[in-house]
């Protein structure tokens, strides 16, 4: 018998399938149902709330993406702060940079932390690095409590619903410009353009009321839905259109290069009619 998990919820009317061959872990969290399963196709796959979260196979594209666009157009990250990302993925990527001296994560579920380290060590792996902090709490509320002090916030949160609501609302992005430096830079994945027209307006109005350079970007990712994937940014100083890279490494990643930051931020006409909305 063929074993099979859907995931439907987030985009009525659509499921997305994959094959399951073996379920490694299942429980429900304080926060969430967890479940880690191998997959023929994508590998190892972590699912939060009946949702693909990050797998084997395609996480390089989402984990390198929000990382390293802003971290090259910023000249010198030195504490960058990560709100979700319980896997480790964004950590990762962020570690590569030798300006980085600290990177706090504050993920609100401890157990996605735990099971990614003892499941999912290939993403997992920078958490025990000793620039990174993990600390066990709501973003929303960290953030509130911090003020000029992060060169770069990233958001690699859940889709917008339970927990992960606020994460995409005018007062979390507020709190944010003021916990970032004068020069900082915010990052947020941000769902499928495709699928999620309401959310992107609104996300890149909250952005733009707050930032002067606002942005919105694109990377490929077969997993979430559409395969089309968004990702906003809001930067204080920095442009990351015109930032000059010829002097920045691209480190050893998969998907981003240079190329791919600046066309990344060439938008198909039906997503720039989007964030003019
Ligand atoms: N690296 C890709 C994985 C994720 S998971 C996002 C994480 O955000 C989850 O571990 C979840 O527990 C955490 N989270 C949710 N709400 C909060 C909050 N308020 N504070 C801190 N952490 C939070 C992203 C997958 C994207 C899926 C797209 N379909």
């Amino acid at each position: 018998m063929e074993l099979w998990y859907t995931e439907r919820g987030i985009v009525p009317g659509l499921g997305l399938s994959v094959q399951v061959s073996k379920v490694l872990h299942e429980e429900q969290t304080d926060f969430q149902h967890l479940a880690i399963v191998d997959t023929p196709l994508f590998g190892r796959m972590l699912w939060l709330d009946n949702i693909i979260m990050t797998n084997i196979k395609d996480e390089f594209v989402y984990h390198e993406m929000i990382s390293h666009v802003a971290l090259n157009t910023h000249p010198n990250p030195k504490k960058v702060l990560v709100i979700g990302g319980g896997d480790g993925g964004v950590i990762r990527e962020i570690i590569k940079h030798p300006s980085v001296e600290k990177a706090v994560l504050v993920e609100i579920d401890r157990r996605v932390v735990e099971t990614s380290k003892q499941y999912l060590p290939e993403i997992a792996c920078g958490l025990e690095d000793p620039k990174v902090e993990v600390l066990y709490e709501d973003g929303i509320k960290y953030v509130e409590n911090h003020k000029n002090e992060f060169d770069i916030i990233i958001t690699d949160s859940t889709d917008p619903i339970g927990p992960a609501v606020g994460l995409f609302e005018g007062s979390f992005y507020k709190s944010c410009y003021d916990a970032l430096k004068e020069d900082g830079i915010f990052v947020a994945q941000t769902e499928s353009p495709f699928y999620d027209e309401e959310l992107i307006p609104r996300v890149q109005q909250d952005i733009r009321s707050l930032y002067p350079i606002t942005k919105l970007y694109l990377a490929f990712i077969p997993t979430y839905p559409g395969g089309c994937w968004s990702f906003s940014m809001g930067s204080k100083k920095y442009d990351p259109e015109t930032v000059d890279l010829s002097q920045k490494p691209t480190y050893t990643t998969r998907y981003y290069n240079h190329g791919v930051h600046k066309a990344a931020f060439m938008l198909p006409n039906f997503v720039r009619d989007l964030i003019n909305k």
